[in-house]
């Protein structure tokens, strides 16, 4: 279908097939978005750009967000090859695995200071360098998780990095609005991906929603990728500063 077509995106966090990231990018092409992806470092590099060529993206290069100028030198790439910008899908986020387990008051200020910068202060400085590219309006979408709202076992830091992470949609929701530029999250449900594994006890997490959700199941990136389709596309056009549970209902029962 056309949803998106003639839209143009920024696709942020895409580690291999199994991303979130990978799951939005399909949905968004299969409704005809053309589309740009970054990798984060060579190792990546290798990964990103087949799954680019599936779906007929650019590659815009390499993207630290501990590096604006790596930052800086994406979005001049996508300057150069469209002079403007539709969406931007932030799927990126990172905490040192030995703090994803145990207790949370062990966390390391070295440790708060790093999780914060890529998993929540990151969504801030792509906006500031999309602000600028977003002529025609726009949608930002990032990733939450509900241990932003309650503690959740072995979370620790990075729920309190979700929780600053769902205030910064609400503000940048309010900076952007002037300019037709929407910010929303994506709450979505447990999903076994690289980053999850570094969680402790995550399969108890997973058979845990499985059990407990109202869907009496966890979600796939394909459904989070077509809610993330739907806070893209115009279709969601009245929607910002958002925060949209993908997870089989289970926020309302945990
Ligand atoms: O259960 C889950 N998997 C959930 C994930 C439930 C709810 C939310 N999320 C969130 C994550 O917190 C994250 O914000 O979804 C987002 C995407 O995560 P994912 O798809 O679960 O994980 P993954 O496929 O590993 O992608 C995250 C990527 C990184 O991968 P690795 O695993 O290599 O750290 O984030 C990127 C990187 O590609 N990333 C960075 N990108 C740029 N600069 C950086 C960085 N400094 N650090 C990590």
């Amino acid at each position: 279908s056309g949803l998106m077509a003639g839209k143009r995106g920024l696709i942020m966090g895409v580690a291999n097939n199994r991303s979130i990231a990978w799951g939005i990018a399909k949905a968004c092409r299969q409704h005809g978005a053309e589309l740009a992806f970054t990798y984060q470092g060579d190792a990546l590099k290798k990964r990103v750009e087949p799954l680019a060529a599936e779906l007929d993206a650019l590659v815009v290069g390499h993207c630290d967000v501990t590096d604006g100028a790596s930052i800086d030198a994406v979005f001049a790439e996508v300057a150069a090859k469209w002079g403007k910008l539709d969406f931007i899908v932030h799927a990126i986020a990172f905490s040192d695995k030995d703090q994803l387990d145990g207790r949370y008051i062990e966390t390391t200020e070295e440790n708060f200071t790093k999780t914060m910068l890529i998993s929540c202060y990151s969504l801030t400085s792509v906006a500031q360098r999309a602000e600028k590219l977003m002529t025609d309006g726009g949608s930002i979408l990032t990733l939450t998780y509900y241990g932003a709202e309650k503690w959740m076992p072995h979370y620790n830091v990075m729920g309190v990095a979700k929780a600053a992470l769902e205030a910064s949609v609400r503000y940048l929701a309010a900076d952007l609005g002037e300019k037709a530029i929407r910010v929303n999250a994506i709450s979505a449900g447990p999903i076994k991906t690289l980053a999850a594994s570094g969680i402790g006890d995550f399969r108890y997490i997973l058979k845990w929603n499985e059990y407990n959700a109202p869907l009496r199941r966890t979600v796939t990136i394909e459904e989070v990728g077509e809610a993330g389709a739907y806070l893209l596309s115009d279709m969601s056009r009245g929607v910002t500063g958002e925060v949209h549970h993908v997870d089989a209902g289970y926020h309302v029962v945990g």
